[in-house]
């Protein structure tokens, strides 16, 4: 009895309870100045009562059609913390600002104040950033990892998006003072994963993260604003390369429910505009490429430019459209480290060849960071793991 009460009055939204209750309101009354109708009074309440639970079955069982669990756990954990903050990797890209700008929708359908942590270095999601922080709708809404570490306690949830990796993390610091943290990524399990999240959601067959986000809103029926469905779409579209690689019936689905939602697709186009100094260090990058073997080609990305890692990725990309390259690998040096980017065209597995020496991703996308080494000496170890690769699969 006290469990029936409690999925009556518990699972039901604010007007079933209404309804119930002036239905109850009803019953005595009218047993009161009409006894006569008592049995009629008594019938519609039965009614009513059995017409809300109908109802609110068939509401819930529909709201988390995609993901339940996720979803739940993230509609769950939402509603149970006062404060939200979500979060991304270093150096951010499209997708892992797009799938925070999709939770954002749902903490603000829900009404919970929450944050987006912007670390410092934002140069490749700066167009669609600027979009956001011109927008009187999201003022206080980013804030820096400093300002975040300093506000978080016990009462906050972080919810980290398109990683799981420790050493990726953008504050791992906001981990570590927050009372719970959930990981929604869809890399394959690369690394240390971060320490201190209750929940990790690794979902590798989503195409991106945003794709991955965008399931959970239309699951639980958040509908994101226009400029929320654009950065997620601008998501997709990189970690699909406009659509070319993983993109299945699911992820155009996905793209035709964030048109729906107001994201413009060549708004979203444009703010993948290069600058004249990337293009230029890209072009290098694929003019000085040589082909190792089996369709593997090897590039170095020669630029003092500050994100000379983003024109390695781009390098890396163009390479696959040249005829006989199954897989490319490009890297670059910049301020200490070395920065590997390796695409595929499915063929061959880069995530498997990069995790030999470190790095993590997926078969089509992998990328690996080498810290005080020379590249010559991680061109030697990257040759060494794709030759293990090769002699493994063959
Ligand atoms: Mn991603």
């Amino acid at each position: 009895m006290k469990c029936t009460l409690k999925y009556l009055f518990g699972e039901l939204k604010p007007a079933g309870r209404i309804f119930i209750l002036l239905m109850a309101l009803f019953v005595i009354v009218s047993s009161l100045f009409m006894p006569s109708i008592i049995i009629f009074a008594l019938i519609s309440a039965l009614f009513a009562v059995v017409a809300s639970l109908l109802i609110t079955h068939v509401l819930s069982s529909r709201k988390y059609s995609i993901e339940p669990e996720m979803t739940k756990e993230v509609i769950k954990s939402i509603k149970h913390f006062k404060y939200v903050y979500l979060m991304g990797h270093k150096r951010a890209d499209f997708d892992s600002f797009g799938a925070c700008a999709g939770i954002y929708a749902i903490c603000r359908a829900l009404g919970k104040e929450s944050h987006i942590i912007m670390g410092t270095d934002i140069f490749a999601v700066k167009d669609i950033y600027d979009k956001f922080a011109i927008n009187k709708e999201y003022d206080g809404v980013f804030v820096t990892s400093a300002e975040a570490e300093k506000k978080i306690d016990s009462q906050c949830l972080v919810i980290l998006c398109d990683t799981h990796a420790s050493r990726l993390v953008e504050s791992s610091v906001a981990i570590e003072k927050a009372g719970k943290t959930i990981v929604l990524d869809h890399h394959k399990e690369s690394g240390q994963p971060v320490e201190g999240a209750e929940k990790i959601f690794i979902k590798t067959y989503f195409s991106s993260c945003c794709e991955l986000v965008a399931a959970i809103l239309s699951s639980c029926l958040v509908k994101p604003s226009s400029l929320e469905a654009e950065a997620l779409l601008a998501g997709m579209m990189v970690d699909t390369r406009n659509f070319g690689i993983n993109s299945g019936e699911h992820v155009f689905s996905t793209a035709a429910y964030l048109c729906r939602c107001g994201a413009d697709s060549v708004a979203a186009r444009m703010l993948f505009k290069s600058t004249m100094a990337l293009e230029r260090a890209k072009a290098n990058a694929v003019e000085s490429s040589k082909m190792y073997k089996k369709g593997v080609i090897f590039s170095v990305c020669d630029s003092s430019h500050k994100n000379v890692y983003l024109a390695c990725a781009r390098a890396a990309d163009e390479l696959l459209d040249i005829k006989g390259v199954e897989a490319s690998i490009v890297m670059c040096r910049y301020s200490g480290t070395v920065y590997v980017s390796a695409r595929s065209n499915g063929r061959i597995d880069v995530e498997s060849i990069l995790k030999r020496v470190g790095g993590g991703g997926h078969i089509t996308m992998a990328g690996a960071q080498f810290e005080n080494k020379d590249i010559q000496t991680v061109d030697t170890l990257l040759k060494k793991a794709v030759d293990e690769y090769l002699t493994e699969v063959n």
